[in-house]
């Protein structure tokens, strides 16, 4: 492992503030504010769920209490930050695309105050050089592979501006996250109940819009399924029953034949139920969703994507056959699993006909719960470079997937619009829900259904773009 430095204005004035001015009064401990800056508008992921717990910065308290006191506040819940942080060391703030202004807008306070500032998370590992300028330091990628470096030049005061690991720390050398970390009776009920697991990291498959390949490489890791079943058991013992969610955050459970048969074995019997994000092809098989219903799963989340062989081609999601996707749905649903469809419009091989094959295979299919997107092109993706001559803009505010960024090539804005609100309304329509739902669903995918029922009564373009 070793840092690589970058050109950045060394004009910062933390740069010039000696060490003792920064320790935290009455301890010894250097004193670290972790903050989850909201979200600039509603997402839709929010008009049906509340905010997920924040994951990758739990990651970071985790490792950084070891060695000093932490604070962690998520705006996303309403946690307000204080206007003076001279209590506080390190600033260290997690950001996406769609919240990174917010994230700079803290960033820049803290630095003026003299503060010493890390960034990290999905959108400063994209495009650290831009980071930069808001931050004392970048870590590029997970925090855990870059951690013993790290957590050396904190406590000599020696930070450099950008920390990414050359070799990625194998899962099973990885501690899971202290959720002790958000105890306290004002953030309870405020998060979604589906509590995050990790049972691997990266994605073979390689899309090009997608962050994951750019974040982990084509490198696919695993835990070993004794680690995650004890993560499990510690979250049982920790809430007092066993009848818990889990949402598997993994990019992609299923990419490496064997491991996740032996990890669905292993977790029947436990008692929870779960979802998880999975690479369809693996799903031709009947027996990987029967063995998942039997661990426990109640939905599977599959990226569809498109009707088109074209598109499927031109985002390389090599993963896709269209001729797959019924039987696919059918393996899944004899089950009594749910499926989470995810769709993308606005691709350039897309055309008005692609949202009546949409619709035709969802409501043929009875998608328990589609989600639509609009195509976004993520900077420091291989797509987002293709894209840049034809972006319309580049407030990272709205690069939230339902916002049109760029204008397609067989489409105009106003078709593309036009037909994407028509497919929501139809099929989140009283009718759609009617044909398509199943009542024996989970709970929450029935109420996402609703949700997104009321969101799309009242949409406009406007608000897309
Ligand atoms: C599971 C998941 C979801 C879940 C849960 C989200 C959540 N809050 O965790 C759901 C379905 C809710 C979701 C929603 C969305 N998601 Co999502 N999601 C993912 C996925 C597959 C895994 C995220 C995860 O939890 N990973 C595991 C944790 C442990 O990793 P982590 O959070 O990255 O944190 C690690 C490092 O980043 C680093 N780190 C993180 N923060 C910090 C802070 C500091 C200071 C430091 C030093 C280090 C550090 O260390 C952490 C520990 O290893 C990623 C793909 C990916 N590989 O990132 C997409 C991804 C993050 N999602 C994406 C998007 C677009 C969205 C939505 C906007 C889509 C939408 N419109 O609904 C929403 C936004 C929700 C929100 N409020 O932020 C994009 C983001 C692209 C971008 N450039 O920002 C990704 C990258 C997928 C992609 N298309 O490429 N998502
Ligand atoms: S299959 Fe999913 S996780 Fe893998 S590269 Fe494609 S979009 Fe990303």
């Amino acid at each position: 492992m070793s840092t690589v430095g970058i050109r950045r204005d060394d004009s910062h004035p933390e740069r010039q503030l000696p060490v003792e001015h920064l320790s935290f009064t009455g301890s010894s401990r250097k004193r670290w504010l972790l903050v989850h800056p909201r979200n600039p508008a509603h997402l839709l992921v929010e008009s049906y769920s509340k905010p997920s717990l924040p994951l990758g910065l739990l990651m970071v308290g985790t490792l950084a209490q070891q060695h000093f006191a932490v604070d962690l506040r998520d705006e996303r819940i309403g946690d307000t930050l204080p206007e003076d942080f001279s209590d506080y060391d390190i600033v260290a703030i997690t950001a996406r695309t769609v919240n990174v202004t917010r994230a700079y807008e803290i960033a820049d306070q803290a630095l003026a105050q003299g503060r010493r500032v890390i960034l990290g998370g999905v959108h400063p590992t994209m495009v650290p050089e831009e980071a930069g300028q808001h931050a004392t330091t970048v870590v590029i990628g997970e925090i855990e592979s870059v951690w013993d470096e790290l957590v050396a030049d904190v406590q000599h005061d020696t930070l450099q501006p950008i920390y990414r690991a050359q070799h990625l720390k194998p899962l099973t050398d990885v501690q899971h996250a202290d959720f002790d970390l958000l105890r306290g009776p004002v953030r309870q009920g405020k998060y979604t109940f589906r509590i995050p697991l990790v049972g691997t990291k990266g994605c073979p498959v390689g899309c090009t819009f997608c962050c994951t390949p750019q974040i982990y490489g084509k490198v696919y890791r695993t835990r070993t399924p004794e680690h995650i079943i004890e993560e499990i058991r510690y979250h049982q013992e920790r809430l007092g029953r066993k009848a818990l969610h889990f949402s598997f955050m993994d990019d992609n459970i299923s990419a490496r034949s064997g491991y996740v048969e032996e990890l669905f074995e292993r977790m029947v019997g436990l008692g929870v139920t779960w979802n998880a994000n999975i690479s369809m092809n693996f799903l031709q098989q009947p027996h990987i969703p029967e063995l998942a219903r039997r661990a426990g799963c109640e939905v599977l989340n599959i990226g569809f994507e498109s009707l088109d062989p074209e598109t499927i081609k031109q985002v390389g999601k090599g993963s896709n056959r269209i001729s797959m996707y019924d039987t696919v749905v059918a393996n899944v649903q004899r089950q009594g699993i749910a499926v989470q469809g995810y769709f993308i419009f606005g691709l350039d091989t897309d055309t008005e006909a692609s949202f009546q094959q949409t619709y035709d295979f969802i409501m043929r299919n009875r998608i328990d719960l589609p989600v639509f997107t609009l195509a976004t092109p993520f900077p420091g993706t291989p797509w987002y470079d293709e894209i840049a001559p034809r972006l319309q803009h580049r407030n990272w505010d709205k690069y939230d997937v339902q916002h049109s960024v760029y204008v397609p090539a067989k489409i105009d804005q106003e078709q593309l619009l036009t037909n994407y609100i028509k497919l929501y309304r139809e099929v989140f329509s009283w009718r759609g829900l009617r044909r398509r739902l199943r009542w024996n669903s989970p709970a929450w995918v029935l109420m996402g259904n609703l949700g997104i029922h009321f969101f799309a009564r009242g949409l406009t373009p406007q608000q897309f773009i």
